[in-house]
């Protein structure tokens, strides 16, 4: 049973996070017109927003404590909000700003919060190697400690997803991976890449309990995460749950989404997890004042978080050689390309 303050925290965490990316949006398009110059503006290149995942971030994060480990996907904002990374770093990163929680160098994908154990990527399934490693340091070191590793329907074929599903299994880690499936990776719709409807399934290969929440109920996903959750912090193994959340946008800002019918579009747009979570609280006794009041706070927080952000200063360029694997020899820089450039 997921109790009344658990909804109400998960319900903050889902409109700041819905909120946050309604305000990414407007400061997105700063600068980017008339040609989409995806460099331009104050928030610099791609942006996935999870409008219509918020129930899997917070159903799943309610249950974890800043010692757990969480990794994410290249849509990582309602996941991040929900673990509690540090709303004013995260932000200052997605500006690209000194001060963010990479000293913007990672932008919106590369979100990296150590006090809270958080870290996300681009590369999609990738989150899933660090999470088993993440849980086997748990196991080395006897803490009760998890690891969860979210990914999209569209990384599930990937070896990466596969191998770390098997060696979970075969050391019984505490890891729960859980797959957001909203039907589409980029525009190719999951029925023309698997003839497996249902992706917990997978668990079923690797003698592993596999659960699909189907629809983006927060309290059902709540019920579902917190039974595998403390199936891993008592040592009982992995979990493997997929969770039906909707793409409310495009892939990324700027995609025209050509390939989507309408009615998908439109579909979408009639579920949403906010409004089903609110009637939850309501039939718990919740006013519609708590409920109000609720989302003032989580207007406040990113109004913050952002007007924070921008006043930060952007880092100085000489940066871009610190904290990287190899630098341009010292010649690059004077002798004109002539000797390749970086090696
Ligand atoms: C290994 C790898 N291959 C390809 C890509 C390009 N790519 C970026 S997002 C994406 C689709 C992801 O779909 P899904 O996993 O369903 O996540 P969603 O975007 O729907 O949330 C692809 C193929 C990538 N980032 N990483
Ligand atoms: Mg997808």
């Amino acid at each position: 049973m997921v109790g009344v303050n658990k909804l109400k925290t998960m319900y903050e965490q889902m409109v700041t996070a819905r909120h946050y990316e309604e305000r990414l949006v407007d400061e997105y398009l700063v600068g980017k017109e008339p040609a989409f110059d995806i460099s331009a503006g104050p928030i610099p290149g791609e942006l996935h927003l999870a409008a219509g995942h918020e129930a899997s971030g917070a159903g799943v994060c309610i249950h974890l404590r800043n010692d757990d480990t969480v990794t994410g996907p290249h849509r990582p904002h309602h996941i991040a909000i929900a673990k509690g990374v540090d709303l004013k770093r995260m932000t200052a990163e997605i500006f690209g700003r000194e001060t963010g929680l990479c000293r913007g160098k990672g932008g919106h994908m590369h979100l990296f919060d150590p006090d809270v154990n958080f870290a996300c990527s681009g590369i999609i399934a990738q989150g899933c190697p660090p999470a088993v490693g993440a849980a086997l340091a748990a196991k080395k070191r006897n803490t009760d400690a998890v690891a969860v590793a979210f990914l999209g329907e569209g990384a599930i074929d990937q070896g990466g997803f596969l191998e770390s599903l098997n060696l979970a299994a075969v050391h019984d880690l505490p890891v729960v991976f859980v797959i957001e499936d909203n039907d589409w990776a980029i525009s190719m719709p999951k029925d023309r890449v698997t003839d497996v409807a249902d992706g917990s399934k997978r668990a079923w290969g690797f003698d592993l309990p596999g659960v699909r929440v189907d629809s983006d109920d927060a309290l059902a996903v709540a019920e579902v995460a917190g039974e595998a959750v403390m199936r891993a912090r008592d040592g009982n193994g992995p979990t493997l749950i997929e969770v039906q959340v909707h793409r409310r946008m495009g892939h990324f800002m700027g995609d025209a989404e050509a390939y989507r019918p309408e009615a998908d579009i439109e579909r979408a747009k009639q579920r949403d997890s906010i409004d089903r979570l609110a009637d939850d609280l309501r039939s718990h006794g919740v006013t519609d004042d708590d409920i109000d009041e609720i989302r003032e706070r989580a207007h406040e927080r990113v109004e913050d978080a952002i007007t924070w952000a921008k006043k930060q200063p952007e880092p100085d360029p000489e940066e871009a050689y610190e904290n990287v694997f190899t630098n341009p020899p010292a010649t690059a820089a004077t002798d004109g390309g002539e000797n390749g450039g970086a090696n």
